[in-house]
């Protein structure tokens, strides 16, 4: 763990390291089918494009998630209550947490925990400036793994972690049950969780929400080749792939892949990866579920649900979850 001073914020850093990516890299790749992590979509680039796609008229979650937790935040900060230290799981910009910061002047501190460097210290600075009195602990960190949380100089009443945009369905069955186990640990024994999930619902919704008119997301998803070729030599040819997402009613999700158009050999790190024309490239898996649908999943890795809040049109929920007695 390194300990960095960026201007008012003191930075921990769990960022893995190249060589571990690497290997995560070429190991997904000779899987069939290939896929790659969604965890390497997020590079400067990659980050802002994100952010695009949550202003496009079709991604409906970011919008709707933000109005429940403006009409519901009351609500919300009265389960989150007094002192208590917020844990931010993928923080991104921290848009959102602003919502419940606003009605929570008396927490101990914040903590967003976020694997884009960049983008992490420009939140926490961005936080820090727009609430003077809140001490802000960020952590980079990948949030799959257990991670130690930093002390506040105030003793907390309590750890919720907060976890919005409905990143959970970006995990598979056994990867969101460990997820939230790890949320689980990290709360510790009176903990709660507010969680962002989003609903199954029609799948042209859906999958406009993913295949957006000006290209956004094709981008986002292009944008992971560029990423990989910086960051660890590969030599994709962006030119060569293109976006598809599909609705998997099997699995109550929107599969994003990127296929290959012609058969071409890509090397990463000295390796030889071959694709053929038409093999497709799992970049993402996103999960949709209903009400009962996640609480069962959150009651399987240690959590009891305690209340729902939910849009009139029921396209998105926000939960909130309590530690169950161990
Ligand atoms: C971050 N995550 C919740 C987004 C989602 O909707 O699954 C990522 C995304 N991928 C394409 N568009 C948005």
């Amino acid at each position: 763990m390194r300990t960095r001073q960026s201007s008012n914020v003191a930075l921990r850093d769990y960022h893995p390291a190249q060589t571990l990516l690497v290997k995560d890299v070429l190991q997904s790749l000779q899987r069939t089918p290939k896929q790659l992590s969604p965890m390497y979509f997020y590079d400067e680039r990659g980050s802002q494009l994100f952010d695009q796609i949550c202003e496009l008229p079709e991604y409906y979650p970011t919008r709707t998630e933000t109005r429940i937790l403006e009409v519901h935040g009351d609500d919300i900060a009265s389960r989150i209550g007094s002192n208590a230290l917020l844990v931010e799981f993928g923080s991104g910009a921290s848009q959102k947490t602003r919502l419940v910061l606003d009605r929570l002047p008396d927490l101990a501190a914040y903590v967003p925990v976020d694997i884009s460097r960049s983008h992490l210290i420009a939140a926490a600075k961005s936080i820090s400036t727009s609430y003077p009195g809140l001490e802000v602990l960020p952590v980079c960190a990948d949030f799959t793994q257990s991670f130690a949380l930093p002390k506040p100089a105030s003793a907390p009443s309590r750890v919720v972690v907060f976890f919005p945009g409905s990143t959970i369905g970006n995990f598979d069955r056994d990867a969101a049950i460990n997820l939230l186990r790890v949320m689980r640990k990290v709360a510790g024994p009176n903990g709660g969780l507010v969680i962002g999930v989003d609903l199954i619902k029609d799948i042209p919704t859906l999958e406009r929400a993913y295949d957006d008119a000006a290209g956004v997301t094709a981008a986002f998803n292009l944008n992971v080749l560029r990423h990989l070729n910086r960051e660890i030599g590969a030599n994709f040819d962006l030119q060569s792939f293109r976006h598809e997402a599909k609705w998997a009613p099997d699995h109550n999700r929107i599969e994003m892949h990127l296929v290959s158009m012609r058969a071409q050999d890509v090397t990463i790190a000295g390796e030889k990866i071959h694709f053929a024309a038409g093999e497709h490239l799992v970049t993402e898996h996103c999960h949709k579920y209903s009400p009962n649908g996640f609480l069962s999943l959150a009651e399987a890795s240690g959590w009891v649900g305690q209340e729902i809040w939910m849009d009139e049109r029921r396209l998105f929920s926000v939960h909130y979850l309590e530690s169950a007695v161990d």
